[in-house]
């Protein structure tokens, strides 16, 4: 048995989401494809849970779609809630982004809307609720594969990762309002807030300038990590007490497609004993970078190849919950290979998120070299006391189309935020004022304290959220927009 065939037998056995359908000529015609918004029923830890799903006419979760084609889309909304389906990671006209009534109405139930989605140039994307919805798993992989990527010798494996609770998130967003996560609070960080010296301080940090030395970026002391505490922590769909076991082949080539779909929960994933070459980030491809540990943010993706040993074994992929014991994961499995149980709560706290991988990062691809049309300063700020976030500007974000934009972001706050732009890849050009070619990718963390400078080209007229991915954070105002001029 060759790989390839040995692939497809995996693909029989039905244990990972991936369907590998792209054995199919990439020349074929893309026949209109159906998703569907269910509701169904989840075992979490012995207790049953009503979820949505997000799935195919077969009932697998998301989609797969080829480079370069035209993702023509029925969306079928089979509850009885309204709903919305946003496509992080494509950048469909502004129509179909998915945002409730920016500019499209939810999606009644029964109601079916069709959808032409342009799936770009390849990458691990997704989908989901940009509603509280998506707190009860309302997202799924959208997998957009090159024909490099269908020619490969390699098994991809998807991982799609979520924090969950019992609690209904409107329950979870009160609790936040009222201040029931006070513990872990180390200082008054509104008085912080009001310390610090506003937009100049920020443009002295933009500058590399003096006054302010970076000193806090790194600092952990006082800053909040988590504000939610969850009942599990789930890789597609399963906690470690029953993980997903993925068969792989002795010696075989792995592709992981990790995609963060956690609301409020940043993780660092963890292949063990295993090196693998971290070789896109959002998607979008990266100068490989080899490691064991890899940070990932809620909305962001990574895709790691990996080289599995020649012999007989099981390899478990970790995500350890952001300063805290919890993990979840799935585990790579050789035929007959013996799998021992691993705990969901490890023996130490997973790593605090920073920016020490995205300074490291090289997008493969450039942005072309351009000066700025535009530029605007954003910064981000808030409090877990009253638990009120924002973005502020110092004038609204307005661009036209063929424009190159700028936006100089700052985190005044002790959290950390994922911030996410919509219509739209950016790319990292400063972190912490040192100039830099980064990553080109949609979601990117701004750490407390953190100072990050991001261009991107005005190509897609619309009226675009830019906001936290925390969604609780952007439930509280975490949000602001680039506007085209020319918009029709
Ligand atoms: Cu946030």
């Amino acid at each position: 048995m060759n790989r390839r065939q040995f692939l497809m037998s995996v693909a029989m056995g039905a244990t990972a989401i991936s369907a590998l359908s792209g054995v199919r000529p990439a020349n074929a015609a893309t026949p209109s494809k159906r998703l569907s918004v269910t509701k169904r029923t989840l075992d979490v830890n012995g207790r049953s849970a009503s979820v949505f799903g997000l799935t195919d006419p077969s009932g697998k979760p998301g989609l797969v779609a080829d480079a370069g084609s035209t993702i023509d889309l029925q969306l079928a909304n089979e509850t009885t809630d309204s709903t919305l389906i946003h496509w992080h990671g494509l950048t469909p006209p502004w129509k179909m982004d998915g945002v409730p009534d920016n500019p499209a109405a939810l999606l009644k139930p029964g109601e079916t809307r069709a959808y032409s989605l342009p799936a770009g140039e390849g990458g691990t994307q997704w989908m989901h609720a940009h509603t509280l919805q998506e707190q009860n798993l309302l997202a799924a992989p959208l997998i957009v594969r090159t024909a490099e990527d269908r020619a490969a010798d390699e098994q991809e494996v998807v991982i799609m990762l979520h924090d969950f609770s019992f609690k209904s998130p409107e329950e979870l967003l009160e609790g936040l309002k009222k201040g029931g996560m006070a513990p872990g609070m180390g200082m008054d960080h509104s008085k912080m807030m009001g310390s610090m010296p506003g937009m100049q301080a920020m443009h002295q940090m933009l500058s590399g300038g003096s006054g302010m030395d970076m000193p806090m970026s790194g600092m952990n002391m006082g800053m909040d990590v988590n504000d939610i505490e969850y009942d599990a922590y789930l890789s597609n769909d399963r906690t470690l007490n029953d993980p997903e076991v993925v068969t792989v082949e002795k010696g075989g080539r792995v592709r992981l497609r990790i995609i963060n779909g956690a609301t409020a929960t940043g993780f660092t994933i963890d292949t063990g004993p295993i090196t693998g070459d971290l070789i896109a980030v959002d998607g979008r491809p990266v100068v490989a970078i080899s490691g064991n540990r890899f940070p990932i943010s809620m909305g962001q993706r990574l895709d790691i190849r990996l080289q599995l040993p020649a012999g007989r074994g099981a390899y478990p992929v970790l995500a350890l919950r952001e300063g805290a014991a919890e993990r979840t994961g799935i585990i790579l499995a050789t035929t007959g290979a013996e799998i021992g149980k691993i705990s969901a709560s490890g023996l130490e706290a997973g790593p605090i998120l920073d920016l020490s991988l995205e300074q490291r990062l090289r997008a493969a691809s450039q942005l072309q070299k351009k000066e700025p049309d535009r530029k605007y300063s954003a910064m981000l700020g808030g409090d877990m006391a009253s638990y009120t976030w924002g973005i502020q500007t110092d004038r609204p974000i307005v661009a036209r189309k063929g424009e190159r934009v700028r936006l100089d972001l700052m985190n005044m706050s002790m959290m950390a935020h994922p911030v996410h732009l919509h219509g739209h890849h950016f790319q990292v050009i400063a972190i912490n004022g040192a100039r830099m070619s980064g990553a080109v990718r949609d979601t990117v963390l701004m750490p407390p304290m953190a100072a990050l400078t991001i261009d991107f080209d005005a190509d897609n007229p619309g009226h675009w959220p830019l906001h936290c991915h925390h969604l609780y954070h952007m439930a509280s105002g975490m949000m602001t927009f680039v506007t085209y001029e020319d918009l029709t």
